[in-house]
């Protein structure tokens, strides 16, 4: 049966303990209040820490609980483990760096190291759990090696990655020393989802920069794998807060606090409290908009529900202080017997009474400095219906690109701020009312329900396309064939790229010479008199001439433009010319004047631009001025542009290495063809042969080879195997 495992920090149910009783509450917070709307308790799965440290007594009794009642499965955690994995690098290093807060962030190794061994914990339970078709969704960053740990024990398996909260850019991604620790164990998802395209953007620039890996359109090319990166804005439970407003609870609740507060203008604000909400500069913005504008003194009231959230970092502490001094001010400042202008609860509040305040707003104040989405926005809208509303929205939270009917402020604004409270209180109720039409609109489309649909739905589907890449893997089976086929043929024509085929890439093209393997490799082909092995190469004839010239086999280079044939000299193709050479190479020096870390190579028929060192987000630009320049300085002369691995190369036309492996394959009768390449270079090879010739692409992607290997590893392994099997 296929399930839903749900991996998360914490699970949507919290554990407490007090004089040895056990109590069970509904764990607070944006994650575990959307997730909980679509789990399934009966069918479904949910793996993450109860709250309770691990002891062994009670943890088998109250893992058992969890399991049969809540369909939960608690990752035992020590108290240590909490202080520096959750606590430590989770709270105090990963979430200011990704909220834009790299004065709070502490670098610490201890934590870091406990933030991989719970990681791995965590990796333990899941495969008690899951089965090889279960979708796993893993949630949030506390748990970003995760992936890549349930992909190296679970190969095939389905895994989802969901990050709830910002990715930043490089610029401070960057600062962190596990960076690629982490990208890494990202990238063992098959989908990984965010709440805004800008976070998706900023995350592919980190892997192009830290893995060097090929993105294309939200598709990541990484280690013989495709994954699929998209924005997924989270939604609300519509129907669960819309439908709570006609609530008998609720509809008490709202007239009390109506009483409450005799009828003023009620503005209020909810989140948990934490410095990325902005809650400083929100009644900063407010004690400004009260000192400037004493109309509005004993008709307003702020209600600030900011609910306890780790209490025991330091940070969180520091600035629990400071709220409850700053409220403290405020009141005294402006408040008189009859009005206090704000009021600040410190706690929880039931739903329905979270309801009932929502719905009794006239202003739901919304300012974090940096939110993932922010749910909050999108419940209050959910809870108006004819009474008006505004909803103050700050131009840093995710939610601020779907929500466009709210009233957009910049956080970091008291002036900003204070114009919009008062714009707000002006607002006709008709007006109000046509915005939140508007946004009801699309909330009660895009819900939590059809936010996860939505992501398991891709999640499966990314699971086919790479199943389909994968359906050309080279098995066993097909192994055996060719195996089978190669033994009983007599004439052997077997054509090998070099680099990235036969050697791994090196930054510099030049460091990466033949090592003693290949050699041997080689030479074990070319003694078997049936085989006429050529190696068909984009590299200078000195290069390989120097490499392999003194070996049996022939040997194309420049992509075509020089053939040897075995034991023979270099022979030029027809029709090739260079004194075209003369007018390109100042403009291609141009451009590697301009653009650092790219490189001019000059063979004898071709220019060749290479950017494998260039950083990667300079390089979409450039290779697009590079391509079209070359255009317009190419297109009355017979030469062509071409892009290869990382490469740019300006040469003549209709050579290339389809056209030299057709002037082996039309020199004699072959019984076994045999090409092997691994970028678009090697395409035109592949194009040209035969139909019953065998192909091998090395590395992820679309091609017309009928066969892929992963790695230059495989292919050597595979090389050998031939060899032995012709004995
Ligand atoms: C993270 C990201 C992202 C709050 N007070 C009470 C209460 N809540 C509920 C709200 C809302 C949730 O907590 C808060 O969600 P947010 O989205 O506003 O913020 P985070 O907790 O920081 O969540 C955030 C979210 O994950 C989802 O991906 O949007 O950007 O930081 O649902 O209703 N619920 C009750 N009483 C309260 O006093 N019952």
């Amino acid at each position: 049966m296929k399930r839903l495992i749900i991996v998360s920090n914490r699970l949507p149910v919290t554990v407490e303990e007090k004089n040895g009783r056990v109590r069970f509450s509904k764990s607070v917070g944006g994650l575990a209040t959307g997730l909980s709307s679509i789990f399934n308790r009966a069918a479904d799965r949910w793996i993450g820490w109860s709250g309770i440290y691990a002891s062994k007594s009670f943890g088998r009794t109250l893992g058992k609980k969890l399991t049969r009642e809540y369909g939960c499965y608690p990752v035992p955690l020590s108290q240590k483990d909490v202080q520096l994995y959750y606590e430590g690098f989770s709270n105090d290093t990963v979430w200011p760096l990704f909220h834009y807060f790299p004065q709070f962030v502490v670098y610490d190794d201890e934590a870091w190291e406990r933030y991989v061994k719970v990681n791995k914990l965590f990796a333990d339970t899941v495969l008690k759990v899951a089965g090889k078709n279960d979708n796993i969704w893993i949630h949030d960053y506390h748990l970003m090696l995760l992936p890549k740990m349930i992909r190296d024990r679970l190969p095939d398996a389905k895994i989802g990655f969901f990050l709830h909260i910002p990715f930043p850019s490089f610029e401070l991604f960057r600062l962190l020393p596990w960076r690629k620790e982490i990208i890494e164990g990202l990238l063992g998802a098959n989908l990984i989802g965010m709440h805004a395209y800008d976070y998706v953007r900023h995350f592919l620039s980190s892997v192009k920069r830290l893995t060097g890996s090929e993105t294309n359109l939200g598709k990541i090319y990484h280690a013989n794998r495709v994954i699929e990166v998209d924005a997924f804005p989270m939604g609300i439970d519509y129907k669960k807060f819309h439908n709570a407003i006609h609530d008998e609870k609720v509809k008490k609740y709202g007239e009390k606090i109506h009483k409450e507060t005799k009828g003023r203008k009620l503005i209020i604000s909810v989140d948990r409290l934490d410095y990325s909400k902005g809650i400083r500069k929100r009644l900063e913005a407010f004690e400004y908009f009260l000192s400037k504008n004493p109309e509005y003194h004993e008709k307003v009231v702020l209600i600030m529900l900011e609910v306890p959230s780790r209490v025991k970092v330091k940070t969180y502490k520091t600035l629990k202080g400071s709220i409850d001094e700053l409220v403290g001010r405020i009141n005294g400042k402006f408040g008189t017997i009859g009005w206090v202008p704000v009021w600040y609860l410190y706690r929880s509040l039931p739903f329905n009474e979270l309801v009932a305040l929502y719905k009794q707003a006239d202003i739901c104040l919304v300012t974090p400095l940096r939110d993932g989405m922010n749910l909050v926005a999108k419940e209050y809208i959910a809870c108006r219906e004819k009474s008006g509303g505004v909803l103050i929205l700050s131009e840093m939270a995710g939610a601020a690109s779907e929500l466009v009917d709210s009233f957009s402020v910049n956080p970091n604004s008291a002036y900003e701020v204070c114009e919009a409270i008062k714009a707000a209180l002006g607002t006709s109720v008709k007006e109000q009312n046509e915005r939140i039409r508007n946004m009801q609109g699309l909330l009660a489309e895009s819900t939590v329900q059809r936010w996860a649909a939505l992501f398991t739905e891709r999640l499966e589907r990314v699971k086919v396309r790479q199943a389909s890449l994968q359906s050309k893997a080279l098995d066993a089976k097909s192994t055996k064939k060719i195996v089978g086929s190669y033994r009983t043929s007599v004439n052997r024509l077997i054509l090998l790229d070099y680099d990235g085929t036969l050697m791994p890439f090196s930054d510099k093209p030049e460091k990466a010479y033949p090592d003693e393997e290949l050699y041997d490799v080689l030479n074990e082909l070319i003694s078997d008199k049936k085989n006429e092995v050529v190696l068909i190469s984009g590299r200078k004839k000195r290069e390989l001439e120097k490499w392999f010239g003194g070996m049996k086999m022939s040997l194309v280079a420049e992509h075509g433009v020089w053939l040897r044939e075995a034991g023979g000299s270099w022979v030029l193709a027809k029709n090739i010319k260079q004194k075209w050479k003369d007018s390109i190479r100042p403009l291609l020096q141009f451009y590697v004047m301009r653009t650092p870390g790219t490189l001019l190579e000059e063979k004898d028929y071709s220019l060749v631009w290479h950017y494998r060192t260039a950083d990667p987000e300079l390089i979409v630009f450039r290779k697009n001025e590079v391509t079209e320049t070359l255009l317009q300085y190419t297109s009355n002369l017979n030469i062509g542009i071409m892009e290869g691995n990382k490469v740019v190369e300006v040469k003549n036309l209709g050579v290339d290495k389809g056209s030299a492996a057709m002037h082996f394959i039309s020199g004699k009768i072959y019984d076994f063809i045999l090409a092997v390449g691994d970028d678009i270079t090697d395409e035109d090879v592949f194009r040209t042969l035969p139909s019953n010739a065998i192909s091998i692409k090395v590395g992820i992607g679309h091609t017309n080879a009928a066969f892929i290997l992963p790695t230059y590893n495989e292919i050597r392994a595979m090389l050998r195997k031939l060899k032995r099997s012709g004995k």
